[in-house]
């Protein structure tokens, strides 16, 4: 895959980190996503799991304003995302996902239902909400599951969420 492909794919991405599809990444996109996962399972801010939802969305959002947000006005616009980001996360695609991991961590918890880790469908109904449509987030979920034991453990969502930056799915 050249360069120009590359890129064009991960400006694809862009599209999932712009929640509410404004046109510009920022603070909103990350707590509106943690305020729908907490919807989605009935879970409230205040409690320890909501709690830790909000403070990985905050820590993600930093994150990805430290290496896109190149003009320092708390957005990150298409072409931020794309020229700021798209060598770092080439570069360095386990450094991305360290700073996704507070908020995967935390997402993972509040889709856990039985204390014994989030299954494939909690994983479905978390990519569902942000925003994967009912095929993709079905299929991710299952692939999520690398060991085939039921649950989802940090580790395979970590990996899966580099392995997103690092080698871009076909376009649909
Ligand atoms: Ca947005
Ligand atoms: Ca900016
Ligand atoms: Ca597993």
């Amino acid at each position: 895959m050249d360069s120009a492909e590359y890129e064009r794919k991960i400006a694809a991405r862009f599209a999932s980190f712009d929640q509410d599809g404004n046109g510009y990444i920022d603070r909103e996109d990350f707590s509106g996503a943690a305020k729908a996962l907490l919807a989605e399972f009935g879970t409230t801010a205040r409690c320890d799991k909501g709690q830790a939802l909000y403070i990985g969305a905050e820590a993600f959002w930093q994150g990805m304003a430290g290496i896109a947000d190149v003009d320092g006005d708390q957005r990150v616009t298409r072409e931020e995302f794309v020229t700021g980001a798209v060598k770092r996360l080439r570069d360095s695609p386990q450094r991305f996902a360290e700073i996704a991991r507070p908020f995967l961590k935390a997402a993972m918890a509040v889709a856990d239902e039985d204390g014994r880790g989030a299954t494939p469908k909690g994983a479905e109904r978390v990519l569902k909400v942000l925003g994967a449509d009912a095929e993709t987030a079905a299929a991710a979920a299952a692939a999520l599951d690398t060991d085939k034991d039921g649950r989802i453990s940090e580790d395979e969502v970590l990996t899966a969420f580099a392995a997103y930056f690092t080698t871009p799915a076909p376009d649909a």
